[in-house]
């Protein structure tokens, strides 16, 4: 399976996406039919979508069409990247760079340090450390080594995900933070600096794109990374709205006092899954309104430079294999047909000014 997926986005390196490039086209024009990079590119943002390997020929020529940005769904997480103590394996990433390039692509890459109790991807050789200055050594090593790697070709990267407890507002406490103290994000984001002084460097955050203790956790962790001098650059909201859709005015708040800042903003987790009561009707179009109050939202601020969406069609999506079937979280059905969803996005890009 996976090596057919390989083969897969092997044979779709050749493939160009037609769009996006087109500087004259006109999205709001009447009859204007535009792809969402093209929507994007006139607004002035970076559309991104989130895959993996998948046995399906529809799948990547899928993504060209309406992305600009790709984020692998785990090929660069730590599990993936080094999965035992000193073994790099670049395979799936690399082959993720050489499709991003062949597609006029830019890469976010996703992520460096993330642990936490529930679900993440690092090793049990990193958690069962007790050591600090092994872990120490361990995490220096990971980050010089991968982002090194890539250093000039992954735009952004997100250095430290999930820093904070999921349902919580309190910073999680996990190994990184047993052994080297709340530092060990301050040290995580210098180790990526050095490795890659161009990248845009991102606190990436799930749960916290509405109002909330949570967001003025984050906020405050920035604000006093920001202080320390840490080179932090960016802050992504990661928006899976897996119990309420996003509220517009309170996103876009989020968005400005992040950009008050002195941060990018991203918005790089996305789905919003169909929910709610009503006919499927009536929670299609609800689904297409969050999207738009989404959209638009970002392209309200300056200051926030990418939309991601964690997948792009319904046929594949990690939802599914955490919560069953039928959510359909994405801008795209099963079919790969356009849903409601896909004109909210798209009409949210061109809402802007
Ligand atoms: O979608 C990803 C899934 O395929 C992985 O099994 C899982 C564990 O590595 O991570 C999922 O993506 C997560 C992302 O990396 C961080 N934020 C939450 C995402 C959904 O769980």
């Amino acid at each position: 399976m996976k090596r057919i997926g390989m083969l897969l986005l092997g044979s779709a390196l050749a493939l160009s996406s037609g769009c996006g490039g087109d500087d004259q086209l006109d999205c709001r024009a009447d009859g204007a039919d535009c792809t969402l990079s093209e929507a994007a590119a006139q607004a002035g943002v970076l559309i991104g979508a989130a895959f993996n390997e998948k046995d399906d020929p529809e799948y990547l020529p899928a993504l060209i069409k309406d992305f600009n940005s790709v984020t692998h769904e785990g090929a660069m997480k730590w599990g993936a990247t080094q999965p035992e103590y000193g073994v790099f394996n670049f395979d799936k990433a690399d082959a993720m760079m050489e499709f991003a390039g062949a597609n006029g692509m830019t890469v976010r890459g996703h992520t460096l340090i993330w642990e936490q109790a529930s679900l993440d991807a690092t090793p049990e050789y990193v958690t069962a450390i007790t050591d600090p200055e092994a872990l120490r050594t361990l995490m220096a090593d990971h980050i010089r080594t991968v982002v090194g790697h890539y250093r000039g070709r992954v735009d952004a990267w997100d250095v430290v995900n999930e820093p904070f407890e999921t349902a919580g507002s309190q910073v999680y406490e996990n190994i990184f933070y047993q052994l080297l103290g709340p530092g060990y994000i301050a040290e995580a984001f210098e180790l990526a600096h050095e490795a890659d002084p161009d990248a845009t460097l991102f606190l990436n955050e799930a749960l916290v794109s509405n109002a909330g203790a949570k967001f003025d956790a984050l906020l405050a962790l920035t604000a006093d990374l920001l202080d320390q001098g840490v080179p932090l650059h960016g802050v992504g909201l990661q928006g899976h709205f897996i119990t309420g859709g996003p509220n517009h005015d309170e996103l876009r708040t989020n968005i400005q006092k992040l950009a008050a800042l002195g941060v990018v903003v991203e918005l790089t987790e996305v789905d919003i899954v169909l929910r709610g009561t009503g006919d499927e009707a009536t929670r299609l179009e609800r689904q297409r309104q969050d999207y738009f109050d989404l959209a638009s939202a970002c392209v309200a601020v300056d200051a926030c430079k990418r939309i991601t969406f964690w997948g792009f069609t319904d046929r594949h999506t990690w939802i599914d294999s955490f919560f069953g079937p039928g959510f359909a979280p994405l801008p795209l059905d099963e079919n790969y047909e356009r849903k409601p969803a896909y004109f909210g996005v798209r009409d949210g890009l061109l809402s802007g000014p």
